[in-house]
């Protein structure tokens, strides 16, 4: 195992022409958190072509852990996923104009798997820094919960080594084609992950409060 966290970004997609998710993730590319060296990839927001470049990376750099992100346009706040399912359903289509229905993410594979990191400490963590932050049940059906779930996946034949993902709301340049949400400046977005990213390195129990929702 190396010294490396593995932070991901996502492509722009659905018509946008940047993604949070790619511009925190080469923000902080190169920084070192607790004692980690942050290496950042981008992903193609394409169900066909994202995993396969996520086993790679994660091959090949044999990081510590893993946080994978992604935009969620209609969200304002950033969101710690819980849970990844196996299942896709696409509502548009991805970038390679891939649009399947009511497919498993794999086959042969249970119907889903827990985030590896300590989410309730990541939200108090942000909500102590004064960060718009919750806790999700779910990731959706479209790619993020795809390599949400494939990284689960590959991440259980590697003891040790951590992983979840964490949606992120519009930046401010995207609030005209995200009305009704509330844009996180970059900057604050940047603080919430390097946050994340020294909380998941530095406890392993996570906190004993309830995140639960009732609906
Ligand atoms: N968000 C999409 C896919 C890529 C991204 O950044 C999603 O939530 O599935």
């Amino acid at each position: 195992m190396s010294d490396t966290l593995l932070i991901t970004g996502f492509e722009p997609f659905a018509g946008d022409v940047l993604n949070p998710s790619w511009e925190v993730a080469r923000a902080l590319d190169g920084r070192r958190i607790a004692g980690r060296r942050i290496v950042a990839r981008k992903l193609p927001c394409a169900f066909r072509t994202a995993l396969p470049l996520l086993a790679d990376a994660i091959d090949g750099l044999k990081p510590k852990g893993v946080i994978a992100l992604g935009l969620a346009g209609s969200r304002p706040a950033v969101s710690v996923e819980r849970v990844a399912i196996n299942l896709v359903d696409a509502r548009i289509a991805d970038n390679l104009g891939a649009q399947p229905i009511d497919e498993p993410v794999l086959a042969d594979a249970p119907a889903a798997y827990f985030s590896t990191l300590p989410i309730k400490a990541i939200a108090a963590g942000l909500r102590e820094a004064n960060l718009p932050v919750e806790i999700s049940q779910t990731a959706g059906t479209f790619v993020c919960n795809q390599v949400f779930f494939g990284l689960m996946h590959h991440l259980k034949n590697l003891p040790g080594v951590r992983g979840g993902f964490i949606h992120l709301p519009p930046l401010p340049e995207q609030a005209a084609r995200h009305p009704g949400t509330r844009p996180l400046a970059l900057a604050q977005q940047v603080q919430a992950i390097e946050l994340a990213a020294a909380i998941m390195l530095t406890r392993s129990a996570d906190l004993r409060v309830t995140a639960g929702a009732i609906d």
